[in-house]
């Protein structure tokens, strides 16, 4: 860490740079195209607009971003590296970096459990969440709890829906034991796909990004709610439950912040939205255990990188409800 932190509660530099992703109000689009590899990204850029010349920061913390116009609309890509607590920092920081409604469309990585090939993509219309039950004794096997939990599904934006098969994918805690893969520990997993199976029977993908993103955008306020099956941990200890708050609008006079302010710098009424979907393409085939060439990564990077862009840019936002164009990096 090289720059001064003014904020505790959400660490900002003087200069009102996110703490992980490095990134300020300006830097980062309505439109996102988020992935999981700086290459991906960096690929993807490709096809952007020579002009104005793309901007790129690399921060500290491993997450890269690239904004800039694809066929004259502004368009951001954000690499965010591997897991949901990245994927966590990603939608926090963006949406107090935008103004206006906030667009995410995940292009990443899965594995298959049906029956397609590699190199295929996939639209999910929903994801569930298969998290690893550490009150489990995964050393003996023997406890009153089940090795692993599996959520209620989230629904993505209904964006990408069109053209290909709705079907449920499940995001994953870790890439071994919570996607059933056997390895030398004793991760109590040999029967995990099947009962994912049995309980979402339209099951598709496994990977370990979309469910929580979708998760934030769901739980966004004003969005739609979202149930969750999730048991309390139990503890033997007295607690005092204390619930937050968030920041009350600017009614004593403050101004807005920027993720609840419109392109004029006002309290945006309705409130700005958060819609997230995904595409995952498929590099892993479960049921025949072939894995995607590099060639062939290189060639569905491309084409399912440049149909999300087309996908974002052809959806119709209100222009009273996007970050102001002024002193931003996509500025013509
Ligand atoms: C695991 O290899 C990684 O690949 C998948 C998983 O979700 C996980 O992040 O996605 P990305 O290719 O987008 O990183």
């Amino acid at each position: 860490m090289k720059d001064l932190i003014v904020d505790a509660n959400f660490p900002r530099t003087e200069d009102n740079r996110v703490y992980h992703l490095g990134i300020r109000a300006g830097e980062v689009a309505n439109r996102i195209v988020t992935v999981g590899a700086p290459s991906r990204a960096r690929g993807i850029a490709l096809y952007l607009d020579a002009s104005p010349k793309p901007f790129t920061l690399a921060s500290e913390r491993g997450f890269t971003t690239i904004t800039g116009r694809y066929k004259g609309v502004p368009i951001s890509i954000v690499s965010i590296g591997m897991g949901y607590p990245n994927a966590d920092f990603f939608v926090r920081e963006v949406r107090e970096c935008l103004s206006g409604d906030m667009v995410v469309v995940r292009l990443g990585s899965c594995g298959a459990l049906i029956d397609t090939p590699v190199g295929s993509v996939v639209v999910p219309k929903s994801s569930v969440s298969v998290n690893r039950n550490y009150d489990f004794d995964f050393v003996t096997g023997h406890s009153h709890e089940p090795p692993y939990r599996i959520s209620k599904p989230v629904n993505a934006d209904p964006v990408l829906h069109d053209a290909v098969p709705f079907l449920t994918t499940p995001r994953c805690r870790s890439f071994y034991s919570s996607q059933g893969r056997q390895t030398s520990f004793p991760d109590h997993n040999a029967d995990l796909i099947r009962q994912l199976q049995e309980s979402h029977e339209d099951l598709g993908t496994l990977e370990m990004e979309t469910f929580h993103i979708l998760h934030l955008a769901a739980s966004w306020p004003g969005q739609a709610r979202v149930e969750q099956t999730i048991k309390p941990p139990i503890s033997t200890l007295p607690v005092t439950p204390v619930i937050s708050s968030p920041p009350q609008p600017s009614s004593q006079g403050q101004p807005p912040s920027v993720s609840e302010s419109n392109s004029h710098g006002d309290l945006m009424t309705p409130r700005p939205s958060i819609r997230a979907a995904a595409a995952q393409m498929v590099f892993a085939s479960r049921t025949s255990q072939e894995f995607i060439t590099p060639e062939q990564v290189v060639e569905i990077e491309a084409w399912s990188g440049r149909a999300v862009l087309e996908a974002l840019t052809s959806l119709d936002l209100d222009q009273n409800r996007i970050h102001p164009e002024r002193g931003s990096v996509w500025a013509l």
